[in-house]
């Protein structure tokens, strides 16, 4: 088990980068999520060539140091190629089972699932983590379908061991009901990357989320 990996209890904001609403740019917003205390950073870039994205992901990983985990979306062989953390698959990316073999045992894992039964499939394939989504609407992923609600939340906390990430229309007006709900953290895009303060935004969500948990 790497020291990453035993990061994963105890993060709170986490960040997935988007080149397309960026108002900076991605190295400068992980650069300033980072410098907010955010712990888990997810390269998701889509739109750019395999050679650009290792130089990029390179780039993010020195950002992210030894403080915050690096995962890079979807690209089994990008994280390879620059030693990321780990990976952020979804259910039509290459399987938990053959991403396992390529990553080895100490890399991390993540699964995005929308259902009770995919987390129980994703904990039972090996996954670290599972990204619940989308809590609500959100136009940010075209493809998301529609918002589960936060308190779809709690029966899958109860069924898995796991942390769930939560994903899909969060801002820090319904944070609180997502934590609350039962997630161990949440990702915000939109209302983070289109920020011109990425620093100020995301210091705002930890402190958020820190205060809900503590309180609850
Ligand atoms: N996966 C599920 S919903 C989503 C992704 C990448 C987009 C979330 O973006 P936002 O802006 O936080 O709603
Ligand atoms: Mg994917």
């Amino acid at each position: 088990m790497t020291d990453k990996r035993a990061l994963l209890d105890k993060i709170d904001f986490y960040l997935v980068t988007d080149s397309g609403l960026s108002r900076k740019g991605t190295l400068s917003d992980v650069e300033k999520a980072v410098a907010a205390g955010c712990r888990i950073i997810q390269y998701r870039e889509k739109s750019i060539s395999t050679k650009d994205m290792i130089v990029e992901a390179s780039q993010i990983k020195t950002l992210c140091g030894r403080e915050s985990i690096f995962l890079v979306n979807d690209r089994v062989d990008v994280a390879l190629a620059v030693d990321a953390d780990g990976v952020h698959i979804g259910q039509d990316d290459m399987p938990i089972d053959a991403a396992r073999d390529l990553l080895g045992p100490d890399k991390i894992i993540g699964l995005t699932v929308h259902t009770v039964e995919e987390a129980l499939e994703a904990e039972k394939m090996g996954a670290d983590y599972v990204g619940l989504s989308p809590i609500f609407n959100t136009s940010t992923k075209k493809d998301a379908g529609s918002g589960i609600g936060p308190e779809s939340i709690r029966a899958v906390k109860d069924a898995i061991k796991i942390p769930i990430i939560a994903i899909g229309g969060i801002n820090k007006q319904n944070s609180e009901s997502v934590i609350l709900g039962g997630a161990d953290s949440l990702v915000a895009i939109s209302a983070v990357v289109c920020s011109d303060d990425v620093e100020q935004e995301t210091r705002e969500f930890v402190a958020l989320i820190r205060k809900v948990k503590k309180d609850a």
